[in-house]
């Protein structure tokens, strides 16, 4: 019996990943590192370290140029959130929220982002949600179940009784190893691994859902 839903930010509720990438890209032109969009797909879900991680691959850098690339891409991701408004939401992503209210779900945010809270409060849905795990709530960020966890017990739940929703591998696997189930968003070939595998949340009702997990 399902009573609480956990979702992810990016690339679920909203699509803050053009804005990451952007950040990005400017700080590998800047540094002279390899990247474009094709690599940028594997930074999806991944922890602001990881990403930066990845993108400078075998290069060299000490501890203090890594911290200062991190807080300069997010000084960049910053500058280009600033003027996100509720027409930043996903497709289908408020009228979920608003039904699962309606039904008495428990509703979390489960995402990677050390900047959740300013994007919710800017897509006016903060009054949606009960519990935000994010960036600074855990240690270890996904695949790693932590933050799924977290967010089921603030909400008073089991993981047993939650669903993840996701966009990102990483962000299935991470339900997965919290034996969570999962929705995934996107192409199988991404989210396949997932319980059930949808387009979007567009015209996606918590009925058919729970009619999907009872099958
Ligand atoms: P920040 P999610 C993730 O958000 C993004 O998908 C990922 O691109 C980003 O690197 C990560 O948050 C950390 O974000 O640098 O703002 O702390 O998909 O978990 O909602
Ligand atoms: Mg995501």
């Amino acid at each position: 019996n399902i009573k609480g839903v956990i979702f992810d930010l990016d690339g679920v509720l909203t699509d803050t990943a053009e804005y990451h990438y952007l950040g990005w890209q400017r700080l590998a032109d800047e540094e002279g590192l390899p990247f474009n969009r094709e690599a940028n797909e594997e930074l999806r879900g991944v922890s602001r370290r990881e990403s930066l991680l990845k993108i400078i691959g075998d290069k060299h850098y000490s501890e203090e140029q890594i911290l200062e690339m991190m807080e300069r891409k997010n000084r960049y991701y910053v500058e280009s959130i600033e003027n996100i408004s509720p027409k930043d939401l996903l497709p289908g992503a408020l009228d979920l929220l608003e039904e699962l209210r309606a039904a008495g779900i428990k509703i979390a945010l489960g995402s990677a982002s050390k900047n959740a809270r300013p994007v919710v409060e800017k897509l006016g849905i903060a009054k949606h949600i009960d519990v935000i795990a994010d960036g600074y709530s855990v240690q270890q960020p996904k695949p790693a179940p932590d933050l799924f966890l977290f967010a089921a017990k603030e909400l008073g739940l089991a993981p047993n009784e939650c669903i993840v929703v996701e966009d990102a591998a990483a962000g299935i696997e991470a339900a997965k190893a919290g034996k969570i189930i999962a929705v995934g968003l996107g192409p199988s070939e991404r989210v396949g691994e997932a319980d059930i595998v949808l387009p979007s949340l567009e015209n996606v009702h918590w009925q058919d859902l729970q009619a999907k997990l009872t099958d």
